[in-house]
This record gives structure tokens, sequence and C-alpha cells, in this order.
């Protein structure tokens, strides 16, 4: 059961967020009301949801996840693999003390990104991209293995358009993965349940399940359909402004 999630405002500044899609510019205001269901959806799962101040310094700050990776007992600091990204990790770092007595933090020459970390009951699959590298997965698995955790690598470079391994393949619970239809074939993931979404619905292999909902970014018919008749019980959110910039419904929040 997760009881705590950290997200941050979306920044005035945020139209200046990294992004590689054609959508056009994000509108602020309709960010921040997908921001605040996305929070009251949070709520309703029954955790405790710390809502931080926009951070305008850092454009991408919204996207919370890729700061740390947090566990109950323990906290790592990331080192983001953009130079436009990396201040906000530090930025965190005073609500995490709040939070965490232990926190380790990957140092350089390391780089590594909340979005590419996927757990998977006690693995952790890490996955190495254009944001993560291997050295920033190495120190990882090294922290990891102190509490109990597996850890296995991923090499996602070459796949075109996914940013972060968790753009691809997320963890429903219930030995089951939900997975972008390019992943499904891959000998890491044969021994689980797999959701496969529709290519043309790549985008939605990027649901967040807290204790006992599903959420499913709105737009995703197909997806829905998929995970709904799983078994599991699903909440559906906009998130199309956070798509406009590379975001899903994960990247959005901190959880443990
Ligand atoms: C970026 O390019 O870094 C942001 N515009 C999107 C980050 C999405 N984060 C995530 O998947 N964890």
């Amino acid at each position: 059961m997760f009881t705590h999630a950290i997200t941050r405002k979306p920044a005035n500044t945020y139209t200046l967020a990294i992004t590689s899609s054609d959508l056009g510019a994000p509108d602020i205001t309709i960010a921040h009301l997908q921001h605040e269901q996305y929070c009251l959806a949070l709520q309703k799962t029954g955790i405790r949801v710390e809502v931080l101040a926009p951070d305008a310094i850092h454009p991408d700050s919204v996207f919370v996840e890729d700061t740390a990776i947090v566990e109950p007992d323990f906290a790592v600091l990331t080192r983001p693999g953009v130079p436009s990204r990396r201040g906000e990790a530090q930025v965190m770092l005073p609500t995490l003390e709040k939070h965490f007595e232990t926190i380790f933090r990957v140092e350089e020459d390391g780089t590594l990104e909340g979005g590419d970390i996927c757990k998977v009951d006690d693995v952790y699959f890490l996955g190495v991209s254009a944001r993560t590298n291997s050295e920033g997965a190495r120190q990882l698995a090294e922290i990891l293995a102190r509490f109990g955790y597996r850890s296995k690598k991923i090499d996602i470079r070459g796949m075109a358009g996914v940013l972060h391994l968790k753009s691809a393949v997320n963890y429903l619970g219930d030995d089951t993965l939900l997975l972008d239809p390019r992943m499904a074939n891959r000998e890491e993931f044969k021994s689980y349940r797999k959701l496969v979404v529709p290519l043309e619905e790549a985008y939605a292999a990027n649901c967040l399940r807290i204790n006992d909902v599903v959420l499913v970014p709105a737009g995703f018919p197909h997806t829905l359909e998929l995970i709904t008749q799983a078994g599991f019980q699903t909440q559906v959110l906009d998130t199309s402004e956070y798509r406009k910039m590379d975001g899903g419904l994960s990247c959005l929040s901190l959880r443990w």
C-alpha cells in the first residue's frame, strides 16, 4: 500500500519544458486543472499528498518522478540526464529530508531519471536510455542491493519515441505488466502476465496503479478496456497538457 505522494504544481514557465511531440504548446490554466484532478485522484486512493509550490526556474519541474527513487525506508536523489533538469533534484532535497532519514545520491558521472525506474515487486527494472546511463543504473543497483532488491538493466536506447522505460512498461500489480507492443516480447518480461496496448495507444502504456485503482489517461479506449477486462478498478484522468511535454501519469508524482 502507498501512504504518501509528493507532487509539484506546474510553473508558469511550463511552456518552455522539453518536448519531442508536435501537439502544440500546453495551456497553463488547463494544466493546473488537470494537476488538481490528479492530486484529488491520488488522495481518493487513501494516500497523503504533499503538493509543492511551482518552481519556475525549472520548466519541467512538475515531473517530480524524475528527481528521486523513494521507498518507505530510504530515498535516492537522482541526477537527471539533461542539464536543464539537473537542478530539480537539489530543489527536491529539503522535501525529501522531511520524510526520509536515509538519502543516497546518484553521483557524477552517473545520470538517472526516475521515469526509467520500474519496480515490480522486489525487482527493479532499470532503463538505460538517453537520460539514464549505465553508470547511473549501476549506482542505483548497488544501493538497492543493500536493501535486498534485485535489479535488471533494460537498454531502451534505439526505441524511437520512448523517453523513459516507464513510457513503455508499467507494473499494475498482481503479476501484471502493461506494455508498449514493442516491449511485449522482451525476454526480461516473459514470466509476467502481459497486457499489451495497441501501438496507436502507446502513450497509454504509462498508467499508474495506486493502491486499489489504476489511473488511465483519457482518450485511449482500447487500453481502458484491456485493463478493465483484466479485473482492475480504473479511473480515467485527462493528461492532455502533460502529454504535450512528453509527460504521463507516473511522471507527476513520487509515491511510497
Ligand atoms: C522531459 O523531457 O524530461 C519532460 N518534458 C518529460 C518528463 C517525463 N517524465 C517521466 O516520464 N518520468
